[in-house]
């Protein structure tokens, strides 16, 4: 069978997938784990992006204005989001609002857990202060790992209060790791699975306890999920809504969960965006990688320059200017296969604070936003051609602030093209499965049915 006879919703092509995912579930390898990894998103409902880039750079408040609801996510001034935020439209007969949570199994969180930046540390203090005398932190069961470098900090400092004093920091690290044990020990963790919860509690599930500050207090609860699903109602789109992937960024290491459940939504994702400040911009390491494991993804990668606003109007086209930096910013993004098409500008703040209902300074700051966006707009006046001048434009018209022009680049990359492409890539990665990434009883059948999707 030839990869065009498998149509839309095609019974024959569902069913051909389940045989396969049933034949290599004893496998194990590359192959295989590919294939799966295709078969699950060839049988995903709807179309799927996510947005990542680096720390407080606006994705939330963006994800916010996409979806046309302010109060959908917190968003805050620093590391606000703490699990990747599965953001839909309610499935039939769903009731709008819901929030779910899924968890990490325990060995999972606690295999993350050892590879964070928490115990990262704790374990750096504890080899400068102890030496050979420290706890072995790297073998044995994790577990134990993690709770001797909780109990020999404590224990440092009981003993030594001027460590303590000089390491006080450490205290927000110990904290996380008991309040993440506790969490485990807690009935509200169900490992491995998936539990609805208040909509009212979103911003805890979604940023941990604050201070009213905005300091972490308690993101121990968090180490242990997977991500967090909300089922909202929109009605922005001119197609069906995708699936929206709010991610929280990655710090450059030590942080293990973060950066390993991102790259996973990066694998089965049929869009990018990729949300960076308006100045000279890279890739991080990981998306570069992802894009190399993905080239055809490349394609389908917005970059969105946010944050406009904070764009001085005077130096906007001189040699240190914006429009200079977007340039090279499309230069460099072109080695990467992105199309310079495929850059926006945006101010997802403005509707974010025009849809909450904004009095009083904020009112003010609004007007202010505005006056910076026409002064903007003003100095692309009659330049219109260049691919700059234009997404410059439309990020600084209030009626659309960036965020309706890329919607629509979006749409263009969702539907029933997505479906069909992810089916075609399923059926690529069934061909290269290595038989002998099977089980051996399952070997003759898998060549059965590899003949059956043909070349
Ligand atoms: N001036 C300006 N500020 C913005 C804009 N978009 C977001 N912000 C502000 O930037 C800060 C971070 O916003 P978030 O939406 O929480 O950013 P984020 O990238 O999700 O942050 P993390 O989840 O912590 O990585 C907040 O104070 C926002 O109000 C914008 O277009 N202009
Ligand atoms: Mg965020």
């Amino acid at each position: 069978m030839a990869d065009a006879s498998f149509s839309k919703n095609d019974p024959a092509f569902d069913a051909l997938l389940a045989e396969a995912l049933s034949l290599c579930a004893k496998g194990e390898g590359k192959s295989v784990d590919a294939f799966r990894t295709a078969a699950e998103t060839a049988q995903r409902d709807g179309w799927q992006v996510l947005v990542a880039g680096l720390r407080s750079v606006g994705k939330s408040s963006f994800v916010c204005t996409l979806w046309g609801d302010p109060a959908l996510l917190p968003t805050a001034v620093q590391d606000c989001t703490q699990t990747n935020t599965l953001i839909r439209a309610p499935n039939p007969g769903e009731a709008d609002r819901g929030i779910f949570v899924e968890y990490l199994t325990r060995d999972e969180a606690l295999d993350f857990a050892a590879r964070g930046l928490a115990f990262y540390r704790l374990g750096q203090f504890l080899a400068e202060t102890l030496g050979p005398l420290g706890p072995r932190l790297d073998e044995g069961p994790v577990e134990e790992c993690l709770r001797s470098a909780i109990d020999a900090t404590r224990k440092v400092f009981r003993e030594r209060e001027d460590l303590y004093v000089l390491h006080e920091r450490l205290t927000d690290d110990l904290e996380e790791l008991e309040k993440f044990f506790a969490f485990l020990e807690s009935k509200a963790y169900r490992p491995g699975e998936r539990a609805a919860v208040n909509w009212d509690d979103r911003r805890e599930h979604l940023m941990g306890v604050r201070g009213e500050d905005g300091r972490k207090l308690d993101t121990g609860k968090q180490l242990a999920y997977r991500r967090v699903e909300l089922a909202r109602a929109t009605e922005r789109w001119h197609v069906a809504p995708p699936r929206v992937m709010d991610s929280p960024w990655i710090p450059t290491f030590h942080n293990a969960r973060r950066a390993e459940l991102i790259r996973g939504e990066a694998a089965v994702c049929d869009a990018l965006v990729v949300l960076a400040l308006p100045e000279a911009f890279e890739l991080e390491e990981w998306t570069v990688q992802a894009l190399k494991e993905r080239p055809e993804l490349a394609e389908r990668t917005a970059i969105v320059f946010n944050q406009v606003d904070t764009v001085d109007a005077a130096t906007l086209f001189a040699r240190d200017g914006f429009a200079h930096a977007f340039r090279d910013n499309a230069k460099r993004m072109q080695k990467h296969g992105i199309p310079e098409e495929n850059l926006f500008v945006a101010c997802a703040r403005l509707p974010f604070l025009e849809e909450s209902g904004v009095t009083g300074f904020l009112a003010e700051r609004v007007e202010r936003m505005k006056r910076i966006l026409a002064q903007l707009a003003g100095q692309a006046q009659g330049r219109a051609d260049e691919i700059f001048a234009r997404r410059l434009k439309a990020a600084c018209d209030p009626a659309d602030c960036g965020i309706a022009t890329l919607r629509r680049h979006l749409e263009g990359w969702g539907g029933a093209e997505a479906a069909e492409r992810r089916r075609r890539a399923a059926i690529q990665a069934l061909r290269k499965v290595d038989v002998f990434d099977l089980p051996e009883e399952a070997r003759a059948a898998w060549n059965d049915l590899r003949k059956r999707v043909g070349r």
